[in-house]
């Protein structure tokens, strides 16, 4: 395989696009040896099929403020990639959504979804609407228009979109609602929905949960275990919450969580109260990270800061994309981490991603950290199918074998001669493998 000529050819093809360039780039590395070993792959074509989407949506958004006044957002679903089940990605609602965002996180999606033992293929959609400072009206309307366009290209059997960045259970209803209304069936088309009305337990929980699961995998790895660990998080969304609450269950100490505008260092560890506190202040739409501070005298907040500067042992990024640098990457390995494990999507850089591989740190990407949200979502999807509705315990009891085996895949895959396991590689190339396998049985699509 040709990397460079094949990245040339996407550089050309789709200039400035650097999200999803880099996460092409980054699989493609991983997998070179595996395509060389495989001459059907090439002569199959399977690298130029996997890395372009199948097709993708593009539409406008038109919806009125409370006060009258016409916005016009601009929306889009990429469907990747539908080899080994129906597509199925989330939509992100935030100013910065662009193609590129949307196609790398869409072929992430293809690969983690592989992962994840369920059938799934890979999409992703969104919009670069900011519900910051929206009114549940203007969210509601908004949804509503965003979905008279998206009814018309998913379904419970081709495409089923759940939430991103921006995109919870508020949005997840009234996105559902139109649906409904529109198609005139109340069906599994989105995961992520209302415990009443086809939602999974568990499913809010899922990616924190299944983060930490595997960081438990990766540290049990070297004899270490989560008791008494220290731990530091970006962001304070939907992931972190999750990976904040399972850290507690397990005897972690939570020292951060971030925001845009900057982290919340508390050396006592966020915990219990103020994890409900937190969870207020974001029902509230209030800028969510500086008011703790307030609250919490024993915090201190640091303005226009990232939270790699804290001395911890591991860390976990559930914020957004290339997040976390270089130089964060040698602040976190210079202060004695340990463990870093992927909450977001592609939340590190490439260069930092070579630091954590060069000083031989447990490094997990996201397309395996985050699995676990996905994964219950394809539970969620099985419920629906059977139209019954799991006990707690056994949803997260099945979250917790994926995330057992989806570590147990890179551990196959990623182990090196020294010993050293590169789940980058490992995840790779397993999510891969089952994709193109598919495409191969498929014929030339
Ligand atoms: P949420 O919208 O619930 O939370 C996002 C968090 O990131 C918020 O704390 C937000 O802060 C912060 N944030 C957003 N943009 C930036 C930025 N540019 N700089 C710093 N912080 C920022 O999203 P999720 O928790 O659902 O998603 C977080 C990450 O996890 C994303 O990468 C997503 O793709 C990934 N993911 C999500 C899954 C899910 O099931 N939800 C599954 C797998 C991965 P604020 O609210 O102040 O803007
Ligand atoms: O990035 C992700 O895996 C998600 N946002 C969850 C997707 C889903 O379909 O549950």
């Amino acid at each position: 395989m040709d990397l460079e000529r094949i990245m040339h050819n996407l550089e050309k093809k789709h200039p400035g696009e650097s999200e999803y360039l880099q996460a092409v780039r980054e699989v493609l590395e991983s997998i070179v040896e595996v395509v060389n070993e495989n001459p059907h792959f090439e002569s199959a074509g399977i690298i130029e099929r996997i890395i372009e989407p199948d097709r993708i949506f593009v539409f406008k958004v038109p919806w009125l403020s409370d006060d009258g006044t016409v916005n016009v957002n601009l929306a889009y679903r990429v469907q990747f990639n539908n080899a080994i089940g129906p597509y199925k990605g989330g939509l992100r609602f935030h100013p910065s959504v662009n193609l590129s965002i949307l196609k790398f996180l869409g072929f992430e999606q293809v690969f983690k979804n592989s992962l994840t033992t369920l059938p799934m293929g890979g999409a992703k959609g969104g919009s670069d609407f900011d519900p910051k400072g929206k009114s549940d009206d203007e969210i509601m309307r908004f949804c509503q228009s965003f979905m008279l366009e998206l009814w018309r290209v998913i379904g419970a059997e081709t495409d089923v979109p759940a939430g991103d960045i921006g995109v919870g259970g508020r949005e997840i209803g009234f996105l559902y609602g139109m649906y409904k209304k529109l198609a005139r069936e109340h069906t599994g088309v989105l995961t992520g929905k209302g415990i009443n009305w086809g939602g999974s337990l568990i499913r809010p929980e899922a990616t924190g949960f299944g983060s930490v699961y595997f960081a438990r995998e990766m540290l049990a790895t070297k004899g270490e275990d989560i008791k008494g660990k220290t731990f530091a998080l970006s962001g304070f969304g939907n992931v972190a919450w999750g990976a904040a609450t399972k850290i507690n269950d397990f005897g972690g100490k939570v020292l951060t969580i971030s925001g845009p505008d900057g982290y919340i260092y508390d050396p006592e560890g966020i915990s219990g109260d103020k994890i409900e506190y937190l969870l207020e202040l974001r029902a509230s739409n209030q800028d969510i990270v500086k008011p703790y501070s307030y609250e919490y005298p024993e915090a201190k907040f640091y303005q226009g800061k990232r939270p790699w500067e804290v001395k911890c042992d591991v860390a976990i990024p559930c914020a957004t994309q290339n997040e976390l640098n270089k130089e964060d990457a040698e602040n976190l390995v210079e202060n004695g981490c340990i463990c870093v494990a992927e909450g977001a999507n592609m939340p590190s850089t490439p260069a930092a991603v070579e630091v954590f591989l060069e000083n031989k740190i447990l490094f997990g990407p996201g397309k395996a950290v985050n699995a676990g949200g996905v994964s219950t979502s394809g539970l969620e999807m099985s419920q629906n199918s059977m139209k019954l509705n799991w006990p707690a315990e056994e949803v997260d009891k099945r979250l917790h074998q994926i995330m057992k085996d989806i570590h147990q895949a890179c551990v196959e895959y990623g182990t090196r001669e020294d010993g050293y396991i590169n789940y980058v590689k490992g995840a790779n190339i397993a999510g891969f493998l089952k994709v193109a396998n598919a495409m191969i049985d498929q014929g030339v699509l």
